[in-house]
């Protein structure tokens, strides 16, 4: 396996990397030109068919456990980096980056009695996976497969630069996929998204509060439109389209409500989200008590 990992080597040591500035980061500049891209994208089939094996298993676990009790949940997090070369253009994120996307994440679900402790980091120079591991490739499947740790309990993070290919500033697995392919799950980040780590507007590391809203079972907000069961969240007003920038008053969708564009789980700028509701958060530990045992 050619695999260079610097983990030993860098925790617990501080490594000095100047932080370029916004204008020198043209891979996260591409993102912003063309607004959010997420890869986690379903149809309205596969989420037809995700919900109704969810639905059965949460009646079956109801029965037999009763209503969980409102406790902090804990998820170990193993952050996994993949780079170029040891300068953060290159895709090298030394503690301080991660320790903030940390507390960004520990913020975001703290309302939904989640938390989220780093449990290992580890650095990987692969130039091959740094540059196209997007959904369904070979270089995924590749970095997965040496780095993936933990049960399904447990959150991967990779980190990559989406050189080649698709766009993407993130994608995440589902809870329902854990089973039928283990080393699969987890979410994949533009490095760029971390807090700080690239120009606006994606830079306050709202991307990983995004995909791991994916990764613990939740839906876009303009999931089905205005259509149908949307995100099947109760107190998500549906939404036509996805929201770019931050457009305040919104309203596409003649359902009661706003367009939610506050939510995390919407396409705005990382500086205009800063919602889940309730609704998504007892869906995420509905989700975590089905699919992801802890
Ligand atoms: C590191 O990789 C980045 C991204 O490909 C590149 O722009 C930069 O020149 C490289 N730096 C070094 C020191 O090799
Ligand atoms: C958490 O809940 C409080 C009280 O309802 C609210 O003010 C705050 O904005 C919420 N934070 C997040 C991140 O949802
Ligand atoms: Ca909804
Ligand atoms: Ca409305
Ligand atoms: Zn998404």
């Amino acid at each position: 396996m050619m695999l260079t990992s610097f983990f030993a080597a860098l925790l617990g040591t501080s490594i000095a990397l100047a932080y370029p500035g916004p204008v020198s980061n043209p891979l996260a500049l591409r993102s912003a030109d063309s607004g959010r891209v997420c890869g986690t994208v379903v149809s309205k089939d596969t989420v037809t068919a995700m919900e109704s094996r969810f639905e059965e298993k949460l009646a079956q676990i109801a029965r037999v456990k009763g209503d969980r009790d409102t406790v902090t949940v804990t998820l170990q997090v193993y952050f996994h980096v993949i780079c170029r070369n040891q300068t953060l253009e290159g895709g090298f994120l030394d503690r301080g980056y991660i320790d903030n996307q940390m507390d960004v994440l520990n913020s975001a679900y703290a309302n939904s009695s989640l938390s989220f402790r780093l449990e290992r980091l580890d650095y990987t120079e692969m130039a091959e996976w740094f540059d196209n591991a997007s959904p369904g490739t070979q270089q995924q499947t590749n970095m997965k497969q040496a780095l993936h740790l933990g049960s399904g309990a447990d959150l991967n993070i990779y980190t990559i630069g989406f050189t080649s290919g698709e766009r993407l500033l993130g994608y995440a697995t589902f809870p329902d996929a854990y089973r039928s392919d283990t080393k699969n799950d987890g979410v994949v980040l533009l490095y760029s998204s971390l807090p700080d780590a690239g120009p606006p507007p994606f830079n306050e590391g709202m991307t990983a509060v995004h995909q791991v809203g994916h990764w613990l079972g939740l839906y876009h907000t303009f999931q089905d439109g205005c259509d149908g069961e949307g995100d099947y969240v109760y107190d998500t007003p549906s939404e036509a389209e996805p929201a770019f920038g931050c457009p305040e008053g919104r309203d596409t969708c003649e359902a009661p409500g706003l367009d939610p564009i506050h939510n995390y789980m919407d396409y705005t700028d990382d500086s205009c989200m800063n919602q889940f509701t309730p609704g998504q958060a007892q869906r995420v530990l509905d989700q975590l008590n089905v699919y992801r045992t802890f």
